[in-house]
């Protein structure tokens, strides 16, 4: 097992790795920026060092000063978190020639699943169920064209350096194709230097179902059930929850077994997220892996009473999964708590917690590394805290989150909270009644 890990990272998922460490036993170094100074995840840790400046290009994104902070605290393992550089091969493989190990999955798995006409490539070889479409990537407007109209409108261009709701465009007509196109191409290079550009059926009206897996370095993969994070805001995620309302127990099995498939295609290690597109009739199709831990996956730990990033930490140390799959026992939900204004269009809101309260008692959970008197720095993300509940059944951790979210107390700044207790209270949530365009339609202002 690792002696000492190093923490890439901030925030809550800073702190939550830190907690685990110390259950097993192994010691920690956080990192920090001068705008994170009394962040928790500084005094927690068993070593701090700090790396920067504010800009994360110059503190949490910067390698080599990372690197170097490895080298002088003398830890054999880094743990990457989510973002920042959670999804970076070069920094994966930068790991592997220090001799440290990265905690994640090699760094031909990251750029494998990181171009995603790659990754679709793979998963139709694997036969995971795929968005009928190009075969690879279109290079000109008149076979775009040809496609298009072959697979019938609507259509969706997504760039193949993009992912998580960047680089994509709607067509609905073939009228369109020729403008949206060029936009398409025109915005994927500025985005990520790379114009490539692949075509889809748009599926309407789909629901975000992501299905949690796990693989060893033995080549033995499992998955760990469902998480339904249909609830998002601009490709922001503000509520998941565990099992999905829409699930049934053969499209589990029937989505378990192709993210299974998608792991052994690569012989995946460690953590990831399959993500599919369910539509209403329950067909389902590959959309991306994340080979990260994402935030979300609280509600996967507490349905199936499980440590992930435990899980996450023995995988890299070379420890055989069970190999068995896991399905929920319980039900949770996760409210994302960001310090934003869901009044004034979500705009973030940064500055001094005055006053901070968070909510307790019986399957209740919040994650959270900020405290009475913190400030919020406006540099990095606005995600302030997880409020995650769990119980034996949707409509009782509903009702616990509204009562949890009602004990919420932050003063100082904005936050979502009230966007949430709204939205607890909407018929259609409640019914599990809806699709990832829920937020577009719903004026929770209004409601
Ligand atoms: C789609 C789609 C409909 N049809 N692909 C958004 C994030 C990125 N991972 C892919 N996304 C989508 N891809 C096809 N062929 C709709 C979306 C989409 C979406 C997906 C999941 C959650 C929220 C979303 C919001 C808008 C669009």
């Amino acid at each position: 097992m690792f002696r000492k890990i190093l923490i890439a990272n901030r925030g809550e998922i800073a702190l939550r790795i830190i907690r685990t460490c110390k259950e097993m036993g192994i010691k920690t170094v956080a990192i920090y920026s001068t705008a994170d100074r009394d962040s928790l995840h500084v005094r927690f840790a068993d070593e701090a060092v700090c790396i920067g400046p504010p800009p994360s290009a110059e503190s949490y994104l910067n390698i080599p000063r990372i690197m170097a902070a490895v080298e002088i605290t003398n830890a054999d393992a880094i743990h990457p978190g989510y973002g920042f550089l959670a999804e970076n091969a070069t920094f994966a493989e930068v790991c592997g020639e220090y001799g440290i190990k990265f905690i994640g999955p090699t760094p031909e798995q990251i750029r494998r699943m990181g171009d995603k006409i790659t990754a679709k490539e793979t998963m139709l070889a694997a036969g995971v169920p795929c968005i009928p479409g190009s075969e690879g990537l279109v290079t000109d407007l008149k076979t775009g064209l040809g496609v298009a109209r072959e697979v019938g409108y609507p259509i969706i261009l997504k760039a193949t350096a993009g992912g998580g709701g960047k680089g994509m465009r709607i067509v609905w007509k073939e009228a369109d194709f020729e403008s949206q196109w060029e936009t398409a191409r025109r915005e994927a290079q500025a985005a990520f230097g790379n114009d490539g550009i692949y075509i889809e059926k748009f599926i309407e009206e789909p629901r975000h179902i992501e299905i949690q897996v796990a693989g060893d370095q033995y080549g033995k993969a499992c998955h760990l059930s469902e998480r339904d994070c249909s609830i998002q805001r601009r490709h922001q995620k503000l509520v998941e929850e565990s099992p999905s309302p829409f699930m049934t127990p053969e499209l589990r099995e029937k989505m378990g077994a192709a993210a299974i498939k998608a792991c052994n295609a690569i012989y995946y290690e460690g953590v990831g997220t399959v993500e599919f597109l369910v539509d209403k009739y329950r067909n389902f199709y590959f959309m991306e892996m994340n080979t990260r831990i994402q935030v979300e996956h609280t509600v996967t730990e507490e349905v199936i009473d499980f440590d992930l990033i435990k899980e996450q930490i023995k995988i890299a140390a070379g420890v055989p999964i069970s190999g068995r799959n896991y399905f929920p026992e319980m039900h949770a939900i996760e409210c994302r708590i960001n310090a934003e204004d869901p009044f004034n269009d979500f705009r973030p809101s940064p500055g001094r917690i005055t006053s901070f309260h968070s909510p307790k008692g019986h399957g209740v959970r919040v994650d959270t590394h900020v405290y009475s008197g913190y400030t919020i720095p406006p540099y990095y993300d606005s995600m302030i805290a997880k409020l995650i509940v769990r119980a034996r059944t949707r409509d009782e951790a509903i009702t616990k989150m509204e009562r949890a979210l009602d004990e919420f107390i932050v003063e100082g700044i904005k936050t979502t909270v009230p966007f949430h207790q709204k939205l607890m209270q909407n018929e259609d949530f409640r019914k599990g009644n809806f699709h990832t365009g829920f937020l577009n339609t719903w004026d929770f202002k209004n409601a």
